[in-house]
């Protein structure tokens, strides 16, 4: 039977999404008018009022934000409410610039850990269950938000925090966990090792594990669902809009329903910003119509995705989005083919191979190159070099009717690409050095 932590706004009925959305959204845009004044400029730029916005059917007329206005407003610039009334930071991992800094009050973390409760719901969890939380704490908000949202189910948390493979799985036969939430890349990381220390999935009580921070195929959840014998649901979500549970997968494990009490979904065309109906590919953008200390209104997330209003077997009646495709900014264009790290990870996993990788894109006179490092299983390293020759080229074939492009594969042996306890680095793109 399916469980919803909060039954009656999980399942509402359309018009009432609409009338809460309604009443948020016209609350929200009087509020960071009178105390944000990047916003108000932003919006007397456009020639806008709040009484222009009196309705979700008014959204599109406000103006987009995007991380470069969360970057022109470090630190500060962006709070909504006295500095005395937030309670906590997190911030972006960004590599290059200023870093986002994202502010809550108590009521922020609450509607936050209320969403990242109704996740853990979702994926089977009640006050019964061992919730073993090895997203990384700190400035990254996925320790924080899970551990926030087992808290409201009720779980015993274990706030591990990602790193220290053995500890993990000492503590996770040790505790008796049986809901792991951690990066995609991570968990089939602890599979692995669990493989190799001679445990097979019914010497640990795992149940279900709540994956998300990164892109992660199908092929994947497949492959770590088999290995610790659980079913893996993807979670989504990014600093800015809170953090993770913005949108979480339930028992059909096909989309994410997206919480539209507190957020408004939008698909764009990232080119021109049109909106696009549902069904059509586009960029994905929020608007956070509850949030106190730091309410983004149509923010781009640069996320390629897809929103559905389908039905749903599960009885959650909130739009569902397809798992992120791409971003508009991790897209590689090699040699003028558009290339998602995903498309390559779909190849290598359905010729057997773990999803331990490295894209290294060069240019070589002016002509870009793409790489290829796969890592081998133990059972696959051989002596044979006509074997591997045989395996190279049945990976460069396969890349090729996905890629459209011609790529080199190196196969690597087990173990030689360095492990990430967190997002995992895929690509490394040396045409920008
Ligand atoms: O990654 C929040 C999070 C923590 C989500 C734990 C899920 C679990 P950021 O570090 O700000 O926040 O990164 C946000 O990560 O725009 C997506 O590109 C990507 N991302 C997040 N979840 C998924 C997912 C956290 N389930 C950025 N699938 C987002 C694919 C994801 N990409």
């Amino acid at each position: 039977m399916e469980r919803y932590y909060q039954p009656d706004i999980e399942t509402a009925p359309r018009e009432q999404i609409t009338a809460w959305q309604n009443e948020r959204l016209t609350r929200q845009v009087r509020h960071v008018w009178e105390h944000v004044p990047y916003y108000r400029r932003l919006m007397e730029e456009k020639g806008l009022t709040p009484d222009d916005v009196q309705s979700v059917e008014d959204l599109h007329k406000l103006p987009f934000i995007s991380k470069h206005d969360l970057r022109e407003c470090y630190p500060y610039g962006m709070l909504a409410v006295p500095l005395k009334d937030c309670v906590r930071i997190h911030s972006t991992s960004g590599t290059t610039g200023k870093r986002v800094i994202a502010y809550y009050t108590q009521h922020d973390i609450d509607l936050w850990d209320d969403c990242c409760a109704r996740a853990i719901t979702a994926a089977g969890g009640t006050d019964e269950d061992v919730v073993q939380v090895a997203y990384g704490y700190g400035l990254f908000t996925g320790g924080a938000g899970l551990n926030g949202g087992s808290h409201k189910v009720g779980c015993l948390t274990v706030p591990i925090s990602s790193g220290n493979t053995e500890r993990q799985i000492m503590f996770m036969q040790d505790l008796k966990a049986t809901i792991l939430c951690c990066t995609p890349s991570y968990a089939a990381y602890l599979g692995e090792s669990m493989k190799e220390m001679g445990l097979t999935p019914d010497q640990i009580p795992l149940k279900a594990g709540i994956f998300g921070a990164e892109a992660w195929s199908e092929e994947m959840r497949q492959s770590i669902q088999e290995t610790l014998g659980i079913k893996a649901y993807d979670i989504y979500g990014l600093t800015e809009t809170s953090g993770p549970g913005v949108a979480f997968e339930c028992s059909a494990q096909n989309g994410m329903h997206i919480n539209e009490d507190h957020f408004i979904a939008e698909i764009i065309d990232p080119d021109t910003g049109e909106v696009l109906p549902d069904g059509q590919e586009g960029e994905l953008v929020f608007t956070a119509i509850d949030k106190e200390a730091f309410p983004l209104l149509r923010y781009r997330t640069r996320d390629i995705c897809v929103l559905s209003h389908e039905p749903c077997p599960c009885g959650r009646t909130h739009v569902k989005m397809c798992k992120p495709r791409g971003r508009t900014d991790d897209m590689l264009i090699i040699r003028g083919v558009n290339v998602f790290p995903s498309q390559i990870e779909t190849v290598l996993l359905n010729q057997g191979y773990p999803a331990n990788y490295q894209i290294i894109v060069g240019r070589v006179n002016n002509t870009d190159t793409l790489e290829v490092q796969v890592e081998m299983t133990a059972e696959m390293f051989t002596d044979s070099m006509a074997e591997i020759t045989d395996r190279q080229r049945r990976l460069v074939e396969g890349l090729r009717s996905m890629l459209g492009l011609t790529a080199k594969v190196s196969l690597v042996a087990p173990k030689s690409i360095a492990r990430s306890e967190g997002k995992a680095k895929r690509v490394i793109d040396n045409r920008k050095l």
